[in-house]
């Protein structure tokens, strides 16, 4: 059926370049614009870039990243502002397609409008089709390279997948990629060594240690203060990218990673990964943790600001022995905490989270010149562009690291930030707005460390450090991922349309169960209360929601099946 509509597609195309094109179209109007690419834009000519308005910018025109655009391209930008929400920039972009005659910018950057809605535009005529350009080299090579930079394969693998999935081959949105490896790192978690120290209890290395430390931590005043009662063992947040404490402890009992709920045998048979014993061992852990106070049960509400105002208490002592988070989200400027916690050792499995891989930039039916627009997000997606996008202007706000230097990670430094403070304050360095590029080492892991930093960044980047290391070094030493694991499926708009309500009542009822489990209004170690649990997921399109998974395994990865 695919492969008709793309055949049609072809005719309408043919007819099209026959009677010429038009812009600005009508709403809905299927415009052809593939004839477009190789035309070359005239000297000046100007180039509208659509963007999210952003309170940290005091100019988006008299801007360094702007005008660097400019010299490098030659042409001249003007920049359209849209609402900072990006559903309030979906809905405005929706309502002007809507509009006869409405004349859309050249390059629309970061409406995230995801790849459904980004394939319907396309198909509607409303984004010109760029497979044409990611297909030649000539235009492309630079990306690729970039691409290519990135030190895994399965991810490299997943990108290619992901661009191309549609049968028909179109591609009607450019990605915004960030890999940073800091930010990837799942399980943050710092122990309070202070409280270790008091009770002259060592570093727990194993689950039994954790849970020994938790208790001791309970029960025995750990922050001296007299009160035996106001000490919070453990906490972290049952969902949120970097505080997951409930995949922390999960991982402790076997490998199970949220953006892989698969795992494929010999045959290529799947299977998922949350009703497996070692799960359940897992949720009978936590159910302990819960019962005993050693883990609070607003674990599953808790925000990130909560949390944070635990850590850093501006009065009194602290309360909270292990915490997981990100120390950039959960620990204030010049707050203590960076003296008191210390990144913890991991010997459960390590996760790193699936690194940002977004359909959030387009070139419109309106942009006459698709070629200069591709330039742009070239320039963007360049080391020198990526690195402008999020530190601002180079010499002043950042410039190449000294030869030989170290960041804070262990890894190679790349820049050195001359201006700590640039994201967070007034600037007209760059646009607030890590979009429309190839965002690597976004979180300072390739920035030199500097010797004139203060004794407090010192501390945080060296508990930061210590997670990396930790993190990684473990990563490695499981050997990556478990062989059998299931790479992210990738389906195409038709078939999401298709399966996602499946997985999403697959996965409330996954959510709602394990929450009964760890809460203890179901119990984990009773073969009823788990037997209901596991058939439960027949009334939920579960078996459903698998053969369609194992459909979609087979059509992406059927080569790697068996392996
Ligand atoms: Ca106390």
């Amino acid at each position: 059926m695919k492969k008709l509509l793309a055949l049609l597609l072809c005719v309408v195309m043919v007819a099209s370049v026959l009677v010429g094109c038009k812009t600005p179209a009508g709403p809905d109007d299927d415009v052809e614009t593939t004839t477009r690419k190789g035309l070359k834009a005239p000297d000046g000519y100007t180039l509208t870039i659509g963007l999210p308005v952003n309170a940290m910018v005091e100019d988006h025109q008299d801007n360094a990243l702007t005008k660097w655009l400019e010299e490098q391209s030659g042409y001249k930008i003007k920049i359209v502002k849209y609402q900072s929400a990006a559903v309030d920039y979906k809905s405005q972009i929706a309502t002007q397609f809507e509009v006869p005659g409405q004349r859309m910018p050249d390059l629309l950057i970061g409406p995230n409008l995801g790849h459904i809605t980004a394939t319907e535009y396309g198909q509607k005529g409303r984004f010109i089709e760029l497979g044409q350009y990611f297909n030649d080299k000539e235009y492309s090579q630079q990306w690729w390279d970039r691409l290519e930079s990135i030190d895994d394969e399965d991810f490299i693998t997943y990108v290619k997948k992901r661009l191309f999935v549609e049968e028909s081959g179109e591609v009607y949105y450019f990605p915004t990629i960030e890999y940073n490896m800091y930010d990837m790192i799942k399980h943050s978690a710092f122990i309070n060594q202070e409280w270790l120290d008091r009770l002259g209890l060592p570093m727990p290395t194993n689950k039994d240690e954790l849970y020994n430390t938790l208790k001791a931590f309970k029960e025995k005043d750990a922050n001296g203060n007299g009160d035996p009662s106001d000490e919070i063992p453990l906490l972290g947040m049952a969902t949120g990218a970097y505080g997951d404490v409930i995949s922390w402890i999960a991982n402790m009992f076997g490998y199970f990673e949220e953006a892989r709920p698969w795992r494929v045998d010999a045959e290529g048979n799947i299977s998922g990964i949350y009703w497996t014993e070692e799960y359940r061992e897992a949720l009978i852990f936590m159910n302990k943790l819960m019962k005993e106070g050693l883990i609070p049960a607003n674990i599953f509400t808790i925000t990130q600001s909560e949390l944070s105002n635990l850590v850093n208490p501006t009065v009194g002592e602290e309360t909270v022995g292990v915490w997981l988070g990100h120390p950039s989200l959960v620990i204030n400027e010049g707050s203590d905490a960076v003296y008191v916690y210390k990144a913890m050792p991991q010997w459960g499995y390590a996760i790193m989270s699936q690194p940002v891989f977004t359909a959030n930039c387009y070139i419109t039916r309106d942009c006459e010149y698709p070629d200069a627009a591709w330039e742009i997000l070239m320039l963007l997606s360049s080391q020198e562009g990526s690195y402008r996008l999020r530190y601002g202007d180079k010499g002043v706000d950042w410039d190449y690291a000294d030869p030989g230097t170290k960041a804070f990670t262990g890894l190679d430094a790349e820049i050195k930030v001359l201006n700590q403070t640039l994201y967070g304050s007034k600037n007209k360095s760059c646009w607030n707005n890590i979009s429309g590029a190839m965002g690597l080492a976004n979180e300072n892991e390739r920035t030199q460390l500097s010797e004139n930093d203060t004794a407090w960044n010192k501390a945080k980047l060296n508990m930061m450090s210590e997670c990396f290391k930790n993190n990684w070094n473990r990563f490695e030493a499981q050997g990556g991922r478990p062989a059998d694991t299931v790479m992210p499926l990738v389906f195409t708009a038709e078939e999401e349309k298709e399966c996602w309500q499946w997985r999403d009542n697959s996965k409330s009822w996954f959510i709602s169960c394990r929450a009964d489990f760890i809460k203890g209004i179901k119990d984990p170690s009773n073969d009823a209360h788990w037997q209901d649990y596991i058939k439960g997921f027949e009334t939920q399109n579960y078996e459903d929601w698998k053969e369609m998974a194992k459909h979609v395994y087979n059509m992406t990865y059927g080569d790697k099946a068996g392996k």
